[in-house]
C-alpha cells in the first residue's frame, strides 16, 4: 500500500510528515535509505522499503483505517497479551492511540520513538500501571522494540508479539528456516509436533514454534530476496497464513489475500494471562524484531 500519496497534515522534520487515512494519522518517514509508514493508531507499522526494495511488509488492500478496528497487516502490537487469552484479541494496544515522544535523524537513518501509558481506557481492560515505547529504527534494517515498564505497586504478568506480516511475492515458491524443531499446532488443538528445517507453506498454518533460531529466514524465489527476522526478548516464533477459506470469510482480507503474505512473529508466550512474563514494580521488558532483505 503506498501512503507515501496521502494528504500531509503537518511536517514533524526533513524526514517525517504526518499524513491522514481516513480516521487514522500516519507518520510517513522518508531518507534516502529507506522509507516507512507507522499509524500513531496502534503504533502500528505499516511500511518499509529499504531503497531500490519492494515493501518488506504486507497490508491488506481491505484493511479498516477507521480508528477502531486493528488494522489487518503490517506489524500488529499484540500487548498485554498474546491471542486469544482475553479480550480484546491480541490485547488493547493495537487498539489505542499512541503519541510521538521523540524523533531523531541523520544520515544513517530515522528513529521514532511512540508511547502509550495506563489511561482510564486501557484500565477497563487490564488493572495494572504501565508505561510503553515503541521505537522504530529505519536505516538498512528495520528494528521495532517494545519496551514495556511497571509503574504499579505490584508485579504483573503479560505476554505478547511484534506480529509482522511479511510481504511475499508467492507464498508457493517461497520457504521458510530456522524455525527450529518442535511447535505448537493451534490447529491441531496445541499439539506438540516435531518439523523440518525447512518448511514450505501450501495450507493453512498457525504454529508456535518454541526452540527458533535467534534469525528466522524466509526465501522468496518470485522477489528473487531473502527476508532475515532477527528477534530478542521472545521465546518464540508464530507463524500464521490463514490460507484460501479463511482469507475468504475475514472482510478485512481480500480472497486471494494469503498467497502474498507471511506473518513471522517475535513472541513472547504464555498459556494464560497469570502464566505470563512476571514484571516487577520498576522493571522494564524490551521485545525486538528486526527486518531486512538482501
Ligand atoms: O498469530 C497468529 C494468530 O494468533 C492466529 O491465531 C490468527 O488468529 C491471527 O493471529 C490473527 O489474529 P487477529 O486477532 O488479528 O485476527
Amino acid at each position: 500500500m503506498d501512503f507515501s500519496i496521502l494528504p500531509v497534515v503537518s511536517t514533524l522534520s526533513d524526514c517525517i510528515t504526518i499524513k491522514q487515512k481516513n480516521d487514522i494519522k500516519i507518520a510517513c518517514i522518508d531518507h534516502p535509505k529507506a522509507s516507512a509508514a507507522v499509524s500513531l493508531f496502534g503504533a502500528h507499522v505499516l511500511s518499509y522499503k529499504p531503497q531500490g526494495e519492494e515493501d518488506l511488509i504486507w497490508v491488506s488492500k481491505n484493511a479498516i483505517f477507521d480508528g477502531q478496528t486493528a488494522i489487518r497487516g503490517g506489524i500488529p502490537l499484540c500487548w498485554p497479551w498474546f491471542g486469544k487469552l482475553a479480550s480484546p484479541s491480541h490485547g488493547f494496544s493495537r487498539i489505542q492511540e499512541w503519541k510521538i515522544v521523540e524523533h531523531r535523524e541523520n544520515d544513517q537513518g530515522v528513529i521514532v520513538q511512540l508511547g502509550l501509558s495506563t489511561n482510564e481506557t486501557t484500565l477497563t481492560m487490564w488493572p495494572n500501571q504501565f508505561d510503553a515505547t515503541l521505537t522504530i529504527e529505519v536505516s538498512d534494517t528495520l528494528k521495532v522494540s517494545l519496551g514495556v515498564s511497571n509503574t504499579d505497586t505490584k508485579a504483573w504478568c503479560f505476554s505478547g508479539a511484534l506480529h509482522s506480516y511479511l510481504n511475499v511475492g508467492d507464498i508457493l515458491s517461497s520457504q521458510v528456516t530456522q524455525m527450529g524443531p518442535t511447535y505448537i499446532d493451534s490447529l491441531l488443538g496445541d499439539k506438540v509436533c516435531e518439523g523440518g528445517d525447512t518448511l514450505k507453506i501450501d495450507q493453512e498454518v498457525d504454529r508456535v514454534y518454541n526452540q527458533p533460531e535467534k534469525t528466522v529466514l524466509l526465501k522468496d524465489e518470485k522477489l528473487n530476496r531473502t527476508i532475515s527476522i532477527t528477534n530478542t526478548g521472545h521465546n518464540s516464533a508464530v507463524i500464521w497464513n490463514p490460507w484460501q477459506a479463511n482469507s475468504e470469510s475475514m472482510a478485512d482480507m481480500a480472497d486471494d489475500s494469503y498467497k502474498t503474505m507471511l506473518c513471522i512473529e517475535s513472541t513472547l508466550h504464555a498459556d494464560s494471562l497469570e502464566t505470563g512474563y512476571s514484571l516487577e514494580p520498576n522493571e522494564r521488558y524490551i521485545l525486538t524484531t528486526e527486518i531486512s532483505a538482501r
